[in-house]
């Protein structure tokens, strides 16, 4: 029996970069533990990770190719060679009448810098295929943040040790960002205020001093209604403003009409209740705020977070350690992805992944080949039943590409077999944690399973467009990445890991600022402004209407990492539905309910939860057909509406009634 420890960091769609401690078994995984090379990870790791194996070794992972021999849909597959498999991909690549009539699909947030935009990207701009819009998370978060600040990483979570008041908005670490749980409870500990704001009691506002159980969607009005409380109640940092911001007037009067009264209304909460956290905002210091990114999935996610953002430039926050905010520390590292695909992009169009259905169904000219990895579209983008329209489309080829049978690989013509992080080398960094780790492979590939790099290379020269010189390997990838950086490769090679350039806590106003162009917050940058529907600021009002009054949220849980690892989650899930609204429907716990707007429906089961604020249910993310009655998940009843910046999606203004069905 050979045993050893591989030291390899998880790349999951995860502020935390998870470095691990992998045993390896003769060439197989027999248990994986949290290491201390990433200090955040402190030895400790989530459940799913730890159990990460049953995903490898599970009775759904992908062996080998397959070409579908059923109806699409059905998932019925008859096997394939590897060869015959990339012929095969390779002929429909080279038949479309256009570049641009071939859809690359990817999100790519569970991938680190190895497994995607390298050979994949220069496959695609090299066919001249359309544009993919990467938009299903983050991108009215990254836009705001982008426009005032240029994205400059935040305060550290080691730093909130610091601070004296920690504002948890939008964001559920007890599930999503686990590290970041025991650093809240150290600072309550000595002597932090904790405030949460969610429409929904989690379990960390069992403990805050304040918690804020505002109507979804509706964090804008009251971050306006703070800023205009600052501005009004002489706790506006007027020195601050004049030396590192612009649009300080202009941000005030665009809050002015804000009144506590008036946010209240929109909010659900009490004009008292919203004066309260604005003095206790005022008034603390070392004070932060942890910006998550539930406030985003809706039509005034851009500019919520912006003015979330503006909030600790007006109360002059920063410049003292655990002051400031939190959102993505990715922007800190600036690695050049576009030497590692070695290839420019094309001027096709671009296709929002939010609209893929759309796009299915409708594009001109038409979409004739959809080439699906990393990504599960028909599990985690808006308007489900129109993917799955546009997935069942007879005259569409598409290949999916991924590591276990998901909802998506039934739809598809051609299957192909991937790695996953244990099996192939990655380079990764979460977007909490300030540090990039090599990922060196632990165990032989599964099955036939292939890394991505290696496919998509393959397929180049396949096509004929492969070019000397074409980073492949590895090494040669992690080379052309931090050629413009070689500090971070030389880190990198003598101790497998790398702190950005702002080192592991900077501190914003001293020795990190804004990488705007005058290094100065924006708080009304006219590109935003632009951008915006109606002007940045503008508050869009609750689509609830007579019929659909129920405003269903689908965050993240503790099961999976948006769908993956969903093979494992099986039995029907519960949707939450706050006591009065069932009571009012007659509903019980354990009811079979169904769920629907005018976008489709879920038959589903049904759970009180006193925890979510009337008017609001709740069903998971990432749920798999298997998880409902009716195959179709909160996905079905999201639509795909654009939020405000960023062309982002909009999964929780989705608008729903309930009734029982049994
Ligand atoms: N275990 C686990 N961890 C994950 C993930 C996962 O699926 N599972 N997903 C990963 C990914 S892809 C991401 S992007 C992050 C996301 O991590 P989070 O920032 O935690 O985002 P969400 O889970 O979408 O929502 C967070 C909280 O926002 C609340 N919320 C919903 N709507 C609103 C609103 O309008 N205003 C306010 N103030 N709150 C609202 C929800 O009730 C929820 O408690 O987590 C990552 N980590
Ligand atoms: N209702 C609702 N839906 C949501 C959200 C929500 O809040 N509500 N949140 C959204 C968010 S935050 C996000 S980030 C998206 C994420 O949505 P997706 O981008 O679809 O992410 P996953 O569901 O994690 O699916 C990733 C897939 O890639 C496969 N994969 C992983 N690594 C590799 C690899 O190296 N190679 C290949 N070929 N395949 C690989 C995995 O097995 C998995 O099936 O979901 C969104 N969907
Ligand atoms: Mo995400």
């Amino acid at each position: 029996m050979e045993s050893r420890i591989v030291e390899t960091a998880c790349p999951l769609d995860c502020p935390d970069a998870c470095s691990l401690e992998v045993q390896v078994v003769d060439g197989r995984v027999a248990g994986i533990e949290g290491s201390h090379r990433n200090p955040l990870t402190a030895g400790f790791l989530c459940h799913k990770v730890r159990h990460f194996a049953e995903h490898v070794y599970g009775p759904e992972r992908l062996l080998y190719p397959a070409r579908r021999s059923g109806r699409k849909g059905e998932g019925r597959f008859e096997r394939l060679s590897w060869d015959a498999a990339l012929d095969l991909a390779a002929e429909k690549l080279r038949a479309v009448p256009t570049g641009e009539a071939i859809l690359p699909l990817s999100y790519g947030g569970s991938n680190g810098f190895l497994t995607q935009d390298t050979t994949d990207a220069r496959l695609f701009r090299r066919l001249g295929a359309s544009n993919l819009a990467r938009t299903v998370c983050a991108a009215p978060s990254a836009a705001a943040a982008l426009g005032l600040y240029g994205k400059m990483p935040g305060v550290a979570f080691a730093d909130y040790l610091h601070s004296r008041l920690i504002v948890v908005w939008g964001h559920n670490p007890s599930v999503s960002g686990i590290h970041l749980v025991p650093l809240l409870q150290e600072a309550q500990r000595r002597g932090a205020r904790l405030v949460v704001i969610d429409p929904r009691r989690i379990q960390l506002a069992k403990r805050a001093d304040l918690y804020l159980g505002l109507r979804p969607g509706s964090d804008l009005a009251l971050a306006l209604a703070v800023v205009r409380w600052l501005f009004e109640n002489g706790a506006a940092d007027w020195e601050f403003l004049g030396a590192h911001a612009e649009g300080a007037e202009e941000l005030r009067r665009r809050a002015a009409p804000w009144t506590p009264e008036r946010a209240a209304e929109v909010t659900g909460l009490a004009a008292a209740e919203i004066e309260g956290f604005a003095r206790l905002y005022a008034e603390s210091s070392p004070a932060v705020i942890r910006c998550g990114w539930g406030l985003e999935r809706n039509r005034n996610g851009g500019s919520a977070t912006a003015a979330i953002l503006a909030l600790p430039a007006v109360a002059g926050k920063f410049g003292v350690r655990g002051g400031g905010y939190t959102l993505s520390n990715s922007g800190a590292w600036a690695l050049d992805g576009d030497a590692a695909a070695a290839a420019p992009v094309p001027p096709t169009r671009t296709i929002n992944m939010n609209r893929v259905g759309q796009a299915l169904l409708a594009a001109e000219p038409p979409v004739d080949l959809l080439f699906v990895y990393n990504c599960n579209p028909l599990a985690t983008l808006p308007n489900q039943e129109r993917v799955r329209r546009g997935l069942a489309r007879q005259d569409l080829f598409t290949v999916v590409f991924d590591q276990v049978w998901t909802d998506t690989a039934r739809y598809a013509d051609l299957v192909l077999p991937a790695t996953t992080f244990l099996e192939h080398d990655e380079l990764s960094r979460g977007y909490g944690a300030m540090l990039l780790q090599r990922g060196p492979a632990a165990v032989p590939p599964v099955g036939e399973a292939r890394p991505n790099a290696e496919v998509f290379a393959d397929l180049c020269r396949r096509l004929g467009l492969e070019q000397s010189g074409d980073p492949v390997a590895t090494e040669e990838m992690t080379a052309a990445l931090v050629r413009s950086n070689p500090r971070i490769g030389a880190e990198l090679a003598a101790q497998g890991s790398a702190l950005p350039d702002s080192g592991a806590a900077p501190l914003a106003f001293v020795d990190s600022f804004p990488r705007t162009r005058d290094r100065k917050v924006h708080l009304v940058p006219e590109a935003l402004d632009r951008e915006t529907p109606h002007g940045l600021y503008t508050f869009q009002e609750d689509p609830a209407t007579p019929r659909f009054p129920l405003a269903l949220v689908s965050p993240a849980s503790n099961r999976t990492i948006s769908s993956t690892l969903g093979e494992l989650r099986r039995g029907p899930v519960a949707l939450e539905l706050h006591p009065d609204d069932a009571v009012r429907r007659g509903i019980a716990d354990g009811d079979r309910v169904r769920v629907w707007n005018e976008l489709g429906e879920v038959l589903c089961l049904a759970r009180q939860s006193a925890d979510l604020t009337p008017g609001v249910a709740m069903l998971p993310k990432g749920l798999w057909s298997h998880n409902t009655f009716s195959g179709t998940t909160a996905n079905a009843l999201a639509p795909d509406t654009l939020a405000d910046l960023g062309g982002g999606a909009c999964f929780n203004d989705a608008r729903v009634e309930v009734e029982r069905i049994s």
